[in-house]
């Protein structure tokens, strides 16, 4: 198949999932065209069958702000019509369901349109109320409607009205570049003393991922255990969280390292990963961290119990029980025998539940749904 794809490049989870998907498409054969604002971080440049297109804003003086959605329309058409594309996939319903829509309309070649719904596109960004129309137009036009976890379908279908039946295919996971044996000596020993235990959060900082209820829970467990929390990422929330820091008088055990590319190298350091999320259709770190074999304390919203087995590979809590989460963190940072029961536990559920394998499968087949359902959109009515 000839495969367009659509996602914003920045470091997230939607972004993340296109560019794994990109690479797992290629890797089965298929031409796959990513078409961005910039390469994804993570985006390989020399695989065979897989091609990047930049969408260079529109700067003309006239114009104030760049025109990101033509640009965006006018390059899906010229790659569409260049390379003959079967089909487009918009990972994040805005803007790129809509520009998708508006493409197929435009070129010489109308296509099915896939749309892969992440979470924010219609929990946050998608409830704002003028965009609310667009969105709900667009996703309801595409030709086949994808998202990443049971209860996001549900939540779309509770929000927006629409006919379209939605499949759930839950994200996935290269257990092999996520792996609990890539222990680097050196990168732990900047970050804790060899006898002290790692809790990590890997996140944007805005205020959904709730980055307040890790400073405090950690610095309730701090009592009971010497450890370290090692940060990831950053977002608009940290200087009010390095403050926090110094107000509850943990500044000293914890490491703010900032935007990471490879999580990879950071996350088998941890003990325990913890992530008290207000939403989360998914939470890719949870799963990350599962592969990495480590035990996992989260909150218990939306889509994570469908990733996290409680008691099973890590505990799930409210999302403001600090206590619960303090005390779900002690549990694991004191019992070595439990961290690692945990860990294991997660690895396997990572590997069997989550492989990148499968779930390719599960997109190749909802393609060719999609391109079969819109060929037969096209054939004109028999007399
Ligand atoms: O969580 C974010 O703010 C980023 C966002 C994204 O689109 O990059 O993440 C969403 O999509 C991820 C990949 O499917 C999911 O793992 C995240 O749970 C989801 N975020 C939310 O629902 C808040």
């Amino acid at each position: 198949m000839k495969i367009g794809i659509l996602c914003h490049p920045s470091v997230g989870g939607s972004g993340l999932v296109a560019t794994e998907l990109a690479h797992g498409l290629a890797a089965a054969g298929h031409e796959v065209h990513v078409i961005s604002s910039e390469p994804p971080f993570k985006l390989s440049r020399q695989q065979t069958g897989l091609h990047f297109h930049l969408v260079e804003a529109i700067h003309y003086p006239l114009f104030k702000d760049p025109l990101y959605t033509f640009a965006l329309t006018a390059k899906i058409v010229e790659v569409v019509d260049q390379y003959q594309l079967d089909l487009v996939h918009a990972h994040y319903s805005i803007p790129h369901s809509l520009c998708a829509y508006l493409a197929s309309e435009i070129t010489l070649k109308p296509f099915p349109v896939v749309t892969t719904i992440h979470g924010t596109d219609v929990t946050v960004v998608g409830q704002d109320r003028p965009l609310y129309p667009l969105n709900q137009f667009s996703i309801g036009r595409s030709t086949t409607v994808t998202t990443v976890s049971a209860f996001q379908r549900q939540y779309i279908q509770q929000h927006f009205q629409l006919d379209t039946p939605i499949e759930v295919i839950h994200n996935f996971i290269d257990a092999s570049v996520f792996h609990p044996a890539r222990i680097d000596r050196a990168l732990r020993r900047s970050l804790a003393r060899d006898d002290q235990p790692i809790v990590m959060h890997a996140s944007n900082f805005r205020p959904v991922k709730n980055t307040q209820a890790v400073i405090k829970s950690f610095a309730l467990a701090s009592r009971m255990v010497d450890a370290r929390l090692v940060l990831l990422g950053s977002g608009p929330e940290i200087e009010s969280l390095q403050g926090e820091c110094h107000r509850l008088g943990i500044a000293d055990r914890v490491v703010f390292v900032g935007q990471v590319q490879q999580v990879e190298r950071y996350l088998p350091l941890a003990s325990c990963v913890l992530q008290p999320s207000y939403r989360e259709s998914f939470c890719m770190v949870l799963l990350e961290a599962m592969a990495c074999g480590v035990p996992t304390v989260s909150s218990n919203v939306d889509g994570i119990p469908e990733v996290v087995s409680h008691g099973e590979t890590g505990y799930l809590t409210a999302p403001d029980d600090y206590e619960a989460q303090a005390d779900a963190l002690v549990r694991i940072l004191a019992d070595p025998r439990l961290q690692q029961r945990l860990g294991q536990a997660g690895r396997q559920r990572a590997e069997t539940q989550f492989s990148t394998e499968e779930k390719i499968q599960q997109y190749l087949a909802c393609y060719r749904r999609a391109i079969d359902a819109f060929s037969a959109q096209q054939e004109p009515p028999s007399a």
